[in-house]
């Protein structure tokens, strides 16, 4: 490249983090109320655009990164600052060995690891601590938060003596396109050849109106579409549906080390953090109720078979997703299960007798159930 295109390069890169501070100020400064929401709109769409643009020219895709191959019925990935504990509670939860160090970055690399709980095999993932600026390529921060895209759940993890690592976690996370605890926003939009954007919403808007949906629309070059909204989404949320590229995961907050600390001041900083749960990855305390809490968040059950005539296999549960139907069961067994299905019997408690006659494959499973099938 010339000196010449490379000052020019330089120039577009300068005056697009300018204009970026620019609207972040813009927006930071104006109070937010029914007469400015409006103008936020757009001033976050433009600023939504502008991020793209720089994440764009910054290089690196997403969902390059670490190359980590999923195995087991859920993966987990422990997300934290450098030295809050993160190798130690790999390790306290699986049979991994990863290197714990006293000085920071002491893991460079995804080190995964097998937890086995209520006979689930749940992938742990222990990857390089994030700081400040991970997103935005800091470290190995880009690589890291493209591995939280692939898997089931974020466990953050806070020392505690750091509360304030949370937020910051809390904004790479969010600037690396990943949503937690939250719904995809239940917003259709179908472009069209012509006829401007229609919106129509089956709930009462309050932090949008239609005028500010079609502003924002128009900042993201998009003239002719039919919009559906069935929820009272913000304009941040809107946003995420035009972007079209967020991920949606849970999470569970960990507060650890808390051998550390007299409990007073512990309180104090629960009251900060409010994690799910406060443990000892060193000391392994806690560790047994978050295999629990894990296992559950991650929305997994387990279902025992059955044969006729015969006594349930109660060791060796079969494990699947909450949500998931007896036609789920069946391909998981055997492919030709679903078309060769009579009916199944169901013990547990989502049937409303003990071994009740299900014909349906669209019946819901529960955790716990014991299920007979009966196959052509
Ligand atoms: N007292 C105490 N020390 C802990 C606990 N958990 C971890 N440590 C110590 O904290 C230091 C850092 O632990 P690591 O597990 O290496 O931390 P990490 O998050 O993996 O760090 P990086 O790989 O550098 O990002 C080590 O000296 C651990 O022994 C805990 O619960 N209590
Ligand atoms: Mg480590």
């Amino acid at each position: 490249m010339g000196e010449q295109a490379q000052d020019a390069k330089k120039e577009k890169k300068d005056t697009t983090a300018e204009k970026i501070k620019e609207i972040e100020d813009l927006i930071s400064k104006s109070k937010y109320n029914k007469r400015t929401q409006h103008a936020i709109g757009l001033y976050k769409a433009q600023l939504a655009k502008l991020k793209e643009k720089q994440k764009a020219r910054s290089g690196g895709k997403k969902g390059e990164g670490y190359a980590v191959r999923k195995t087991g019925d859920g993966t987990v990935v422990l997300l934290g600052f450098p030295s809050v504990g993160k190798s130690t509670l790999l390790n306290a939860l699986t049979n991994a060995n990863s290197r714990v160090g006293s000085y920071s970055f002491t893991t460079l690399t995804v080190i995964p690891g097998i937890l086995e709980h209520r006979h689930a095999k749940i992938q742990v993932l222990d990857v390089p601590g994030v700081v400040h600026g991970a997103a935005a390529g800091t470290g190995r921060g880009k690589e890291v938060l493209a591995v939280i895209r692939n898997t089931d759940l974020i466990l953050f993890l806070i020392e505690v003596f750091h509360p304030e690592h949370f937020s910051v976690l809390q904004k790479e996370v969010y600037d690396a396109d990943v949503r937690v605890n939250q719904k995809s926003p239940d917003v259709k939009i179908v472009k069209t050849s012509r006829g401007g954007i229609n919106t129509g919403s089956t709930v009462k808007l309050t932090k949008l109106d239609n005028n500010t949906v079609e502003g924002m629309l128009k900042e993201f070059k998009i003239a002719n579409a039919n919009v559906t909204i069935r929820q009272d989404i913000d304009a941040d949320q809107l946003i995420d549906i035009i972007e079209g590229n967020k991920v949606y995961l849970p999470a569970i907050v960990v507060l650890n080390k808390i051998d550390m600390i007299e409990s007073n001041e512990l309180d104090k900083i629960k009251k900060i953090v409010k994690p799910d749960l406060s443990v000892s990855a060193e000391k392994n305390i806690g560790i047994w109720e978050l295999k629990e809490l894990i296992y559950s968040r991650l929305g997994l059950i387990s279902i025992f078979l059955k044969e006729f005539n015969k006594k349930a296999d109660m060791d060796e549960p079969l494990i699947m997703w909450k949500g998931a139907a007896l036609r789920d069961l069946c391909s998981k067994l055997h492919k030709d299960f679903v078309s060769k299905f009579r009916f199944a019997r169901i013990w547990g408690k989502g049937v409303r007798f003990q071994g009740m006659k299900i014909v349906k494959l669209d019946h819901k499973l529960e955790d716990g159930d014991i299920v007979e099938l009966r196959i052509k």
